[in-house]
């Protein structure tokens, strides 16, 4: 199962680069539960310009779209402020994708309303977390999807 599982991860780009190195944490544990079809949201030399591609904006729309819906689980760390992660998880919630938002109550944010008031407990998760918590929260996540 874990070799066919295909997970969509969201975080912030233009929103600001600030967690890329907790990005990464998250998407090396994602790994032990499926391929990752957005690593690029990792790349350490990316700016918040989010410029390194050569296509334009629609054809990176275009392609995170339809990576989306080849999908079986979104997992989206929220904390950084981020209006493609928004996006992305309001157009998962539409395609009826489990997803899992992580929040770190450490960074001082308060979570956006429409992200912790969305959550159901079930198709859709908001978790606070520490990052020493990702593998055993995505290990609770997966087991339940
Ligand atoms: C090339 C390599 C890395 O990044 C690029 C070009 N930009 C993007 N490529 C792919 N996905 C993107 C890019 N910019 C935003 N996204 C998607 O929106 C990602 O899936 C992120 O989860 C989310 C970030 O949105 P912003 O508003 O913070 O940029």
């Amino acid at each position: 199962m874990a070799d066919t599982r295909r997970i969509y991860f969201c975080g912030s780009i233009r929103g600001g680069r600030d967690d890329v190195h907790v990005y990464q944490r998250i998407v090396h544990a994602l790994r032990t539960h499926g391929t990752v079809l957005t690593e690029h949201v990792t790349h350490g030399g990316l700016t918040d310009a989010g410029e390194t591609s050569e296509s334009g904006d629609k054809q990176i729309h275009d392609r995170d779209l339809d990576w989306l819906q080849q999908s079986h689980a979104v997992v989206a760390e929220v904390t950084q402020p981020s209006l493609g992660v928004g996006y992305e998880l309001g157009r998962a919630v539409d395609l009826d994708k489990p997803v899992l938002c992580l929040f770190r109550p450490e960074s001082g944010r308060r979570l956006s309303a429409m992200i912790r008031g969305a959550a159901d407990g079930r198709r859709f998760v908001v978790q606070d977390y520490s990052p020493d918590q990702v593998q055993s929260i995505l290990n609770q996540f997966f087991s339940q999807i």
